[in-house]
């Protein structure tokens, strides 16, 4: 098998490359990286001394690529899938990409991170703000999402990849509620897409290990 991806099924940014791949039907042969099994983690150090997951290998290249946009863009260069996921304005893809890492999976991680802290180190203030931050992130997505169209942009691209572990963890950390329904009925499509579908079906059995209240619900 040419490809080889190193991921978890529960892993925020593993979903983006995830969705790409099963998109595209793109063949690899799947790692589970478990960086809390010993053996698991010094595997995965010796592919990827950072231990910061996703992360593909290609057998024919020689490469090993990081970084969950830079593999989606690696493969729509090398694989030659039917959907390419940069489309033809890559920098319009890649900027939803930043936005939707940078505006919600950022402050989510740290609403999650500081949940497995010690209490005597949280940050609840640090916290606060966060949730804030992803309130002031919701109503700028609300306002930017197209009006008409399916997708962020003519089709179904890196940026939508790229919403969906974004809004998935960042409603289940802080829910949506009923304020945003340009970005609900968004989401809502998005999940109906079937290699998302896929994606959480395949994270479904790990939502136990999620550390909040409530668990995370497709
Ligand atoms: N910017 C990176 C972020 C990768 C990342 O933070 N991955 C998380 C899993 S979602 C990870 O490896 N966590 C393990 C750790 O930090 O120890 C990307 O887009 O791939």
């Amino acid at each position: 098998m040419r490809f080889t991806l190193y991921y978890h099924p529960l892993a925020s940014f593993c979903h983006k490359v995830l969705i790409s791949v099963y998109d595209n039907a793109i063949p690899f042969t799947p790692v589970i990286v478990d960086l809390a099994d010993e053996t698991s983690q010094e595997a995965f150090r010796k592919i990827w001394p950072p231990l910061k997951f996703p992360v593909l290998v290609d057998a024919v290249s020689s490469e090993t690529i990081a970084e969950s946009a830079s593999i989606i863009l690696y493969l729509d260069a090398v694989a030659q899938p039917a959907t390419r996921m940069a489309t033809a304005k890559p920098w319009q893809a890649t900027m939803w990409d930043r936005l939707f890492d940078d505006m919600l999976q950022l402050p989510m991680q740290k609403i999650v991170i500081d949940s497995l802290r010690p209490a005597d180190v949280r940050d609840p203030h640090g916290v606060t703000e966060a949730r804030e931050n992803l309130v002031r992130a919701y109503a700028f997505f609300e306002q930017r999402t197209p009006e008409t169209g399916f997708w962020l942009g003519p089709q179904f691209s890196l940026a939508d990849c790229s919403a969906v572990p974004a809004l998935f963890w960042s409603d289940t950390v802080n829910p949506l509620g009923d304020s945003y329904p340009k970005l609900k009925d968004y989401f809502n499509r998005l999940k109906q897409r079937p290699s998302v579908a896929r994606v959480l079906r395949e994270a479904e059995p790990y939502f136990h290990m999620f550390p909040l209240e409530p668990k995370p619900a497709i």
